[in-house]
């Protein structure tokens, strides 16, 4: 049709309007975005592409992997490693980062990804997705993981593409957030929401109730109020939703406001909390943030953490920016009670 613009279109106009995407980001965002259709392309054959299953394989952070972590994993290195775009890749799925090899140019970014995020949904056919943030490499010579531990703040591009009934791929690199959508015919990302915009207010949240028992007084606090509906504080009934893929609970939000929290529990209290940083966090709260609403680990602006380690784990709390300071301010009383 001729008003669809394509992703391509998109970056290219996007460049010419604030000059914020140089073609090395540009071409790297394409490539990412290649990726992704292949993942789509496998998670949609399932059964039939033999890639369901566990691979008998744990990953750095002692979890068991999927075939199809496995298989994303492949295809965004694969994808990504000779375009001359990148100097060195991190995942959640290896322990170290993989520098470009030699025989291929070395470019001025940094690729971080959850390649396959909500991996306990593959088999069950929910949706699942691929989570990426994109970093400058300090100047100086070889690229280490050193470079990698840049504050959220410093990304200049992040996003995150959902396997769900439709394949949608999210991105910002700044300037707010758009939306494309895979049409399949033509075999590309095609935009289909612009200025994507987190009403202020929700009367929607997400947890894994689950771990109640487990729960700081903040994050109980904040839940049983929500329970109280409208014979409580808050006067109004709330709606839970858990999909237990990150990808799919924010693409809500994104798309109709709430709030989604994955807080730290005293399960490992020396856990900070379950979500890493670097691959999940800060992408998405980037995303949150430039459509207007918050993301807190309870203290702080998750942008603001200064990462120690490329796998570290955080407490979330993001979306719809009342909701997310109100949870903060009880965070704030609660540590002055203490
Ligand atoms: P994964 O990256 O290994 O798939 O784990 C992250 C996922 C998130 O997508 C989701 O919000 C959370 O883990 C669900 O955890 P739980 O099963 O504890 O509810
Ligand atoms: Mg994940």
């Amino acid at each position: 049709m001729a008003n669809h613009v394509s992703l391509t279109r998109y970056l290219v106009e996007q460049q010419r309007v604030d000059g914020s995407i140089p073609s090395q980001l540009r071409l790297l965002i394409e490539v990412v975005a290649r990726a992704c259709k292949s993942i789509s392309h496998a998670v949609n054959k399932g059964a039939l592409g033999g890639v369901l299953g566990t691979a008998e394989s744990e990953n750095v952070q002692g979890e068991i992997q999927k075939k199809l972590d496995i298989i994303a994993n492949e295809v965004l290195i694969e994808a990504n490693e000779w375009g001359g775009h990148l100097a060195a890749m991190a995942s959640e799925e290896m322990e170290d980062i993989y520098v470009v090899p030699n025989r291929y140019p070395q470019g001025e970014y940094l690729l971080l990804f959850d390649p396959l995020d909500g991996s306990s949904n593959i088999d069950v056919n929910v949706s699942i997705g691929t989570i990426f943030s994109v970093l400058r490499k300090p100047e100086g010579a070889a690229v280490t993981e050193g470079d990698f531990l840049q504050s959220g703040g410093q990304q200049v591009a992040a996003g995150y593409c959902v396997y769900g009934p439709q394949t949608t791929l999210v991105l910002t690199v700044g300037h707010g957030v758009a939306m494309f959508t895979l049409d399949r015919e033509q075999g590309s990302f095609v935009l289909t929401q612009e200025h994507v915009k987190v009403p202020e207010d929700t009367q929607e949240f997400a947890i894994n109730m689950s771990n109640m028992r487990h729960w700081d007084e903040p994050t109980r606090r904040y839940i049983d109020e929500c329970l109280q509906g409208t014979d409580g504080p808050r006067g109004k009934n709330f709606n839970m939703r858990w999909i237990a893929s990150m990808v799919a609970d924010v693409h809500r939000i994104l798309t109709r406001g709430g709030v989604f929290m994955y807080p730290w529990d005293k399960r490992e209290p020396n856990k900070p909390g379950k979500l890493r940083l670097m691959y999940e966090a800060n992408p998405m709260s980037w995303l949150i943030e430039q459509a207007g609403g918050a993301s807190t680990n309870g203290h702080e602006r998750i942008l603001d953490i200064a990462p120690t380690q490329l796998h570290q784990r955080v407490s979330v709390v993001l979306g719809s920016k009342n909701e997310v300071e109100r949870f903060q301010h009880y965070c704030a009383q609660a540590d002055k009670a203490s």
